[in-house]
């Protein structure tokens, strides 16, 4: 019903054929549109505000662009150790990270130097003209065999487990997004929700001024994505090797042409996370960030049907009610 008034409606705006032919693209540019004006409601946009207008009355308006947190999913100046995280490997990494493996580096670097210079004072020629000349100590070889050993296991468990998880594979129900990295840009396209590829640029340094973003991570339009729901990337690379980074959610993946990569992961809570290609891919290499915009699950399909798409059956489900509705929209899945 919605789809024949926003025909008649746009008919009568001489939008018509341009509705026709590409509606998705068009509903895309009526986000783009709205996030601005949405956020300076004091500054009218120009002509973009007229298709705008008529947009309301047909389709659903794209939820307003999510503000960023100011050192939340992007670097800070100074910061020295991992962003912080927002899905559950991203946490045990960074713990996996802190609290073992540089107390263990620095405990070991410390021991070391310790010795060396005990050594090197103890033992030098004036301290001790007529040095031992023992050449075996069994206890202290088996010491010193045994425990960088025991360290090592000790490492190993934890580690392994988040290689495990890490390569997961994504449950049937995950949102699923093809990520393809171009020389310069990246395309993002929900083949399940049947959202044609979105091109994401970066925006330029006034821009980002102007929207309050930080300007090399800022990009136009956002990789959209669920909070709370497991998503399924698959990543690949049209033209060179790119890679997919995104440090505050703990996922990076190599974009390579011909080939489908993929990764699973659950963003914790909604927000802005930004990335960057983190594979050399030409001159422009630096300039194609990644902006992930995770919005609350119902604000997300609200998102998917501004732009045009169809949010799935159990997805659906699940936002009308909270705990049960996943294990009862099962059924639905199949079909
Ligand atoms: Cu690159």
């Amino acid at each position: 019903m919605n789809k024949v008034k926003s025909l008649i409606l746009a008919g009568m705006l001489a939008f018509a054929p341009a509705l026709a032919m590409s509606s998705p693209a068009l509903a895309q540019d009526n986000a783009a549109a709205a996030a601005p004006a949405a956020e300076n409601a004091a500054a009218p946009a120009d002509s973009a505000t007229n298709a705008t207008e008529a947009a309301p009355a047909a389709k659903v308006e794209a939820p307003p662009r999510m503000k960023p947190t100011e050192g939340i999913g992007m670097p800070r100046p100074g910061e020295i150790t991992l962003q912080q995280q927002f899905s559950p490997n991203g946490h045990t990494a960074r713990w996996l990270h802190d609290q073992m493996l540089l107390p263990i580096i620095t405990f070991i670097c410390v021991l070391v130097l310790v010795l060396m210079l005990y050594v090197m004072i103890r033992f030098r020629r004036s301290a001790n003209p007529t040095p031992s000349k023992t050449s075996h100590n069994t206890l202290v070889e088996v010491v010193w065999t045994v425990v960088p050993v025991m360290i090592l296991l000790v490492i190993a468990v934890p580690s392994i487990g988040l290689l495990a998880d890490q390569y997961k594979p994504a449950p049937k129900d995950a949102v699923t997004v093809k990520v393809t990295g171009y020389q310069w840009y990246w395309g993002y396209e929900y083949p399940d929700n049947e959202i044609p590829e979105i091109v994401s640029n970066m925006l330029t340094k006034e821009q980002a001024a102007e929207h309050g973003e930080p300007y090399l991570l800022a990009a136009d339009n956002r990789l959209v994505l669920p909070a709370g729901r497991p998503i399924k990337l698959i990543i690949t690379g049209a033209d060179v090797i790119h890679s997919f980074a995104v440090p505050s959610l703990w996922v990076k993946m190599d974009a390579v042409p011909g080939r489908l990569n993929e990764k699973s992961f659950t963003i914790e809570k909604p927000g802005v996370y930004y990335g960057q290609c983190s594979e050399l891919c030409g001159a422009r290499h630096a300039f194609m960030p990644i902006a992930i915009e995770a919005l609350p699950p119902a604000q997300f399909d609200q998102w998917v049907l501004s732009q045009g798409g169809k949010p799935r059956a159990e997805e659906g489900a699940a936002t009308t009610a909270q705990a049960p509705a996943p294990a009862a929209a099962d059924p639905a899945a199949k079909i």
